[in-house]
């Protein structure tokens, strides 16, 4: 799709740099500019096909669009479309996650991926996304990841505000991945995951305007409640690793069948390098 807007993406402040080492995540408020999150979002809406003025589903949907019980996604958008390109490959970005995770080789973009999570009127994708970890996706040397989550439209806690399990991530312990159990509500994960109550405490589903991102590492433990609002969740989230990270060989949907050698570099197009200036 073509368009000529410019994003604006705001620098870190040293306050959300040092909660995001304290905590394993942060709430950057208006960290896109909410006229291009807007854009993207008219973009996202074309490739799902929802026609926001009578809020259905046109029928013509992307062939890249994935639909599931959790929400819909359009996995690697920015090789299709250039708006997207410009926030997970900008410049500004590449800057913002070097603040978080330095590497002195550059960062790769792992994977991004435009989702909406529909609501009840819609009867698709509107579920919970279960609590859970992002690093056994990811079988890497550094472990620790880390997600943009880019709100393209308000979000509301009824919508499915992303929650986090602060201090979930410090302790040597992991999730069982994929976990039988259906750590969809906050008890569950309680009740599989007794000690985390003393270690752990869980933020309130948090509230987007268009443009106001979040940034989480991969060890904590995050999810969101279904989307109980009359109205879709759009949101656009990059993956970021440093360059310098290694491939393990274990197990990962992102790496497995690509041939890369078992101790070495990322080096393969699907895992694109972000400029530098
Ligand atoms: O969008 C969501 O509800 C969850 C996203 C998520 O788990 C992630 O970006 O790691």
């Amino acid at each position: 799709m073509s368009h000529t807007a410019e994003p604006q993406i705001r620098s870190l402040t040293d306050g959300e740099v040092s909660h995001f080492h304290e905590k394993g995540w942060v709430f950057l408020p208006g960290y896109l500019d909410a006229e291009y999150a807007s854009l993207l979002r008219e973009h996202a809406e074309s490739y799902f096909g929802y026609d926001k003025a009578t809020d259905t589903l046109s029928g013509h949907r992307d062939p890249g669009v994935n639909t599931s019980g959790i929400a819909n996604d359009f996995m690697r958008v920015s090789n299709r479309d250039e708006a997207f390109k410009q926030v997970s490959f900008n410049p500004q970005t590449e800057r913002n996650i070097q603040q978080l995770r330095p590497d002195g080789e550059g960062i790769r973009c792992l994977i991004d991926v435009a989702a909406v999570k529909f609501h009840a009127a819609i009867g698709e994708g509107c579920g919970p996304t279960n609590y859970h970890q992002d690093f056994h996706s990811f079988p890497l040397s550094q472990a620790l990841s880390l997600t943009c989550w880019i709100a393209l439209d308000g979000v509301t806690p009824e919508m499915g505000g992303m929650r986090f399990f602060e201090g979930s991530g410090r302790d040597d312990w992991m999730m069982t991945q994929p976990d039988t159990r259906d750590l969809d509500g906050l008890q569950s994960v309680f009740a599989a995951y007794p000690w985390l109550s003393e270690t752990a405490t869980v933020t309130p589903p948090i509230t987007y305007q268009p443009g106001d991102a979040t940034i989480h590492n991969s060890r904590i433990i995050h999810g969101a409640p279904g989307n109980s609002s009359d109205r879709p969740r759009w949101n656009y989230a990059s993956t970021y690793v440093p360059a310098s990270c290694r491939y393990t060989g274990s197990d990962g949907f992102l790496t497995n069948g690509l041939g890369l050698a078992v101790g070495g570099r990322l080096d393969h197009p699907n895992f694109p390098m972000l400029p530098r200036v």
